[in-house]
């Protein structure tokens, strides 16, 4: 046991506590040197703020710059309790081994990950902290849930400190396939680590399927059942005298919330005037996203270009928007991406656009929520094409505000959203030609195929939605669902009159 392992356990402490990488706050400098806390909504924190402040609880996480040690804001409800890195650390766990070794070899090595012993290092480091962190403000008996692939370690460090702790893990990215997985140098370790967790998440059964093999495998240990792949069994391993639960719990987002939004007056006007805008061409084909080098944004403009050059699309009657929020901009990899993006659109305009009129509108910045439901509003062809994608949650936004059952969804078939909506224009975003046949399907589908495909997967999004996800992993972990705040919205009549015969994936294995 290592001397930081002696911990003695709080007499007081928040009951429920989330651990991410970053908290719902950041911390922001303006020009004059002054420091204020900014709230950054987020899926996450979207997902779960409101039931951590029904119960009081607590947020471990960084608040996103680099050696600051102010204290957080006050806030009665929600304890938000900041772990401070130093710039050494933000380089070597979270640009280095976070960045730079897991989220590509978890990507399937889109990028080749690199692997260094000093990052390795710092992953360490900064999960001891966040583990150390969260034994403090936990109480006695707590529930602990921690996020993602930055913080792999936490689960069984955290259990060395408090065994008295019931802890959940998520991972929101992709798990690899075993033989990629086995790159990694520090593979047992990080197997190790999560098993210290009571029930690992993950989106898609394959995921938890991997990790149990790779428990056997590294870890020695035995799997008392395995995961079914339709997601309906859940799969246990035995640790000692510990079983520890595998399961798929696919994310989602605040379908409610955004199909109010884009029904509003207000948002529907905005997306008049987008589409004047842009000079209301007949086709609107939109793409969201973080950049980064697994969403696929230059497979997307090269189809584009390549079908502008044939004349399958005629640029007079079609424009395409890419909203492109600026992501880790420090890592090279990113850096080369934006010049390579650039480069393109630009070149597709220079060929192709017309004073006034380019056919790639390109906008590097990120959007309010409201502008976000305008834009999906106004588009007739949503265009998600990531190579590789845990989930992917902007293709359901866009489904969700899509209340008058237009527009056309394109989705790659590598994206875990892929498996739930099933009646979009599924695609092998790898199969450049099958980009561009299956862009010109969904600008050209006959409006009843349209609806009807729009209907499948409205009905999908509306009833599964982040509540639910939430609520069927801590159910999974043994927390009483009446202790989340969960909404008992009823569904409204579109939710259960949908006229699509494909059956909703089964993904509420941990409430039976
Ligand atoms: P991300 O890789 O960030 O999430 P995604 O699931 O698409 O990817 O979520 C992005 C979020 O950011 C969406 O809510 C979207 O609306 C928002 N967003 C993107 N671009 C924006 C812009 N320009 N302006 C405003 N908002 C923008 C990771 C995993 C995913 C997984 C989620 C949740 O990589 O696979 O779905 O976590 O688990």
């Amino acid at each position: 046991m290592e001397e930081n392992d002696v911990h003695t356990t709080p007499t007081s402490g928040a009951g429920l506590v989330v651990v991410a990488n970053r908290l719902p706050v950041s911390l922001e400098s303006t020009s004059d040197g002054t420091r204020h806390w900014r709230h950054s909504p987020g899926g996450l924190v979207n997902a779960l703020e409101p039931f951590l402040r029904a119960q009081r609880g607590a947020w471990v996480g960084w608040p996103g710059a680099a050696g600051q040690d102010v204290p957080p804001p006050e806030d009665e409800d929600l304890l938000l309790h900041p772990v401070a890195l130093t710039t050494d650390e933000v380089a070597g766990f979270y640009e280095g081994f976070s960045n730079g070794t897991l989220w590509p070899l978890y990507h399937d090595v889109v990028m080749p990950p690199e692997y260094h012993r000093g990052w390795w290092e710092a992953y360490v480091r900064v999960n001891r902290k966040f583990a150390q962190a969260t034994a403090e403000v936990s109480s006695p008996g707590a529930t602990v849930w921690i996020q993602d692939y930055q913080l792999q370690l936490v689960p069984a460090m955290l259990r060395k400190l408090r065994p008295d702790l019931r802890i959940g893990f998520f991972l929101h990215i992709p798990f690899p396939p075993i033989e990629l997985f086995m790159q990694l140098p520090w593979r047992t370790e990080i197997v190790e680590g999560l098993l210290g967790a009571d029930l690992i998440g993950f989106h898609r059964p394959g995921g938890a399927q991997n990790f149990q093999w790779l428990a056997g495998r590294l870890a020695g240990l035995e799997s008392i059942r395995t995961v079914n792949e339709t997601g309906g069994t859940p799969g246990e391993i035995r640790v000692g005298d510990r079983a520890v639960k595998t399961g798929a719990f696919p994310i989602s987002i605040d379908s409610g919330e955004l199909d109010r939004l884009a029904r509003r007056d207000d948002i529907r006007r905005r997306a008049e005037q987008i589409r004047a805008d842009l000079g209301h061409p007949k086709r609107i084909i939109l793409g969201v996203d973080r950049l980064d080098y697994t969403k696929g944004i230059d497979v997307r403009l090269r189809a584009l270009h390549e079908m502008l050059t044939q004349g399958s699309i005629d640029p007079r009657e079609v424009a395409m928007v890419q909203i492109a929020t600026p992501s880790r901009e420090r890592v090279e990899h990113y850096i080369r991406m934006r010049e390579d993006i650039e480069r393109t659109v630009g070149r597709i305009n220079g060929e192709f656009g017309r004073v006034g009129a380019p056919v790639v509108h390109y906008l590097h910045t990120s959007v309010g929520r409201e502008e976000l439901a305008a834009f999906y509003s106004a588009a007739d062809v949503m265009f998600v094409t990531p190579l590789r994608d845990g989930m992917n949650l902007v293709c359901k936004e866009y489904v969700a505000c899509r209340h008058d059952l237009s527009g056309a969804l394109v989705l790659s078939e590598f994206a875990g959203a892929a498996a739930e909506l099933t009646s979009a224009f599924l695609v092998n975003p790898h199969h450049l030609d099958e980009v561009k046949t299956t862009l010109h399907r969904a600008l050209n589908v006959p409006a009843d195929e349209g609806r009807r495909r729009m209907a499948a997967l409205r009905k999908q999004v509306l009833t599964h939605d982040v509540d639910h996800w939430a609520r069927s992993f801590l159910t999974a972990l043994g927390v009483e669902p009446a202790l989340t705040h969960i909404s008992n919205r009823p569904p409204s009549a579109e939710h259960t009159t949908s006229d699509s015969d494909e059956p909703a994936l089964r993904t509420d294995w941990a409430l039976t």
